[in-house]
């Protein structure tokens, strides 16, 4: 058989054993990093379809390749399907990324040097709303507000007195560790009454306002960010949302502004995610994220950790384990020798550094595609709390990796179509390698 027609598994042995690796990663533990997700069978077999050998530069009907005719017919789905599910009037699916896409309002409505209102990253807000180090740091005047220090929630009188004082030209709403709802309508008030753009990045809760559960910042906002991937359980990808006056603007800035080919193997999975997140049980799946992380974030603290805000509205909580005298590195090591996979992560006014930090943040949204809900959450609040009250004890840490993988096999996510036979093989890391 020519070497381009041989499955993976026999064309490149250690490449495939990784991922089958990975794939039994993913099934015997417990997946709980805010921004991930199992994506569909369905997602899955699109992004592993032939529209990865395509290229369309361009948009539907005016492309720079010939041959478009189905990657025009998958980007029009995913456009369409795109805005109906967020009520917009116009979408550019193509952004590889969330970055991307952020980068398409900044690339649009900035010159360098301009100012910038965004959520400090110290406060749950994301590299690409004006970090330093990041290009969105480097090519503008960013000016970061945070959260009031006894809720926790936006500090919106700073918001206010930064526009007044800055006068900045975009308004960036939206976080990646921020644990309520985001009331886009106060952003909206505060950029009408200086004049700024608002822009509103909603990667992490896409999901919840898809299914009509958190307000859709849509109607107040001139732009809109998302990923594919967070809570809207889509391949990984951005998208941009905007008004039809901006349209050619936006589409401007993503090609040939900002990229060259599209992913179109990718597009048309973006485009299942958006049929997908607009079904009855998709809304149903939501609610149960949201209830999940509920559950979970009144266990741990009833259990004696101190929860960012004093609790959650969405899929994800931040957690101070520093009552239990330990840091955010070591709780993340502890719960990964259990089988229970988070990150450390910042809490608001941390006196400690990045790479340790007070906290860590937890999510519910892959756990509840496996099916899993409140009382799976008691329980794994308990294993929580037991491993981090016991970060010495292996024993410990053992017997809840046996009872996380006895609960994982009860739930099951979903295989990529043609991986079944995998999941009864023995882990990768112990077959042997035909090299
Ligand atoms: N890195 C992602 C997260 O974990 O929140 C955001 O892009």
């Amino acid at each position: 058989m020519p070497s381009e027609h041989r499955p993976l598994a026999t064309r490149d042995r250690a490449v495939w054993e990784a991922i089958c690796g990975e794939m039994h990663r993913q099934q015997d533990g417990l997946e709980m990093i805010a921004s991930e997700n199992y994506t569909s069978a369905a997602v899955m077999e699109a992004t592993g379809s032939v529209l990865t050998n395509k290229y369309a530069e361009g948009y539907p009907g005016k492309r720079y390749y010939g041959g478009c005719q189905f990657a025009d017919r998958v980007e029009e789905l995913a456009r369409e399907r795109a805005c109906k599910l967020f009520s917009a009037q116009h979408a550019n699916v193509q952004p590889h990324s969330g970055s991307q896409a952020n980068m398409t309002i900044y690339l649009t409505v900035l010159e360098p040097g301009d100012t910038v209102l965004g959520l400090d990253l110290a406060h749950g807000g994301h590299l690409t709303h004006g970090m330093k180090l990041n290009v969105s740091g480097k090519l503008y005047r960013f000016v970061a507000y945070g959260v009031d220090p006894q809720s926790h929630r936006i500090d919106f009188d700073q918001v206010a007195a930064l526009a007044r004082e800055h006068r900045p030209k975009l308004i960036v709403a939206g976080a990646s560790a921020y644990p309520r709802e985001i009331p886009h309508d106060r952003f909206a008030q505060i950029a009408e009454e200086v004049g700024a753009k608002l822009m509103v990045d909603m990667a992490h809760y896409a999901g919840l306002v898809a299914a009509g559960l958190h307000h859709n910042p849509v109607p107040v906002a001139d732009f809109v960010t998302s990923t594919t991937h967070k809570t809207l359980r889509g391949p990984r990808g951005g998208v941009v949302f905007c008004r039809q006056e901006d349209a050619r603007a936006i589409d401007r800035s993503v090609f040939p502004g900002l990229q060259g080919g599209p992913l179109m193997h990718v597009v048309a999975a973006k485009a299942v995610c958006f049929l997908e997140a607009s079904e009855e049980d998709f809304r149903a799946y939501a609610q149960q994220v949201i209830d999940n992380a509920r559950t979970l974030a009144e266990t741990l603290a009833a259990g004696g950790l101190s929860l960012v805000s004093g609790g959650t509205d969405n899929h994800l909580m931040l957690v101070d384990v520093t009552p239990l005298e330990i840091g955010g590195r070591l709780a993340e090591e502890v719960l990964e020798r259990c089988g229970i996979t988070v990150n450390k992560n910042m809490i608001p006014f941390d006196t400690r550094k990045p790479m340790d930090p007070s906290g860590i943040r937890i999510g519910t949204p892959a756990l509840t595609t496996r099916g899993m809900a409140q009382t799976e959450m008691r329980q794994i609040g308990g294993w929580i709390l037991e491993a981090l009250k016991s970060p010495d004890d292996e024993a410990c840490h053992q017997r809840i990796r046996h009872s996380v993988r006895e609960m994982c096999r009860q739930f099951p996510a979903p295989v990529p179509p043609g991986c079944e036979d995998v999941l009864s093989m023995p882990a990768a890391a112990s077959l042997p390698s035909q090299d």
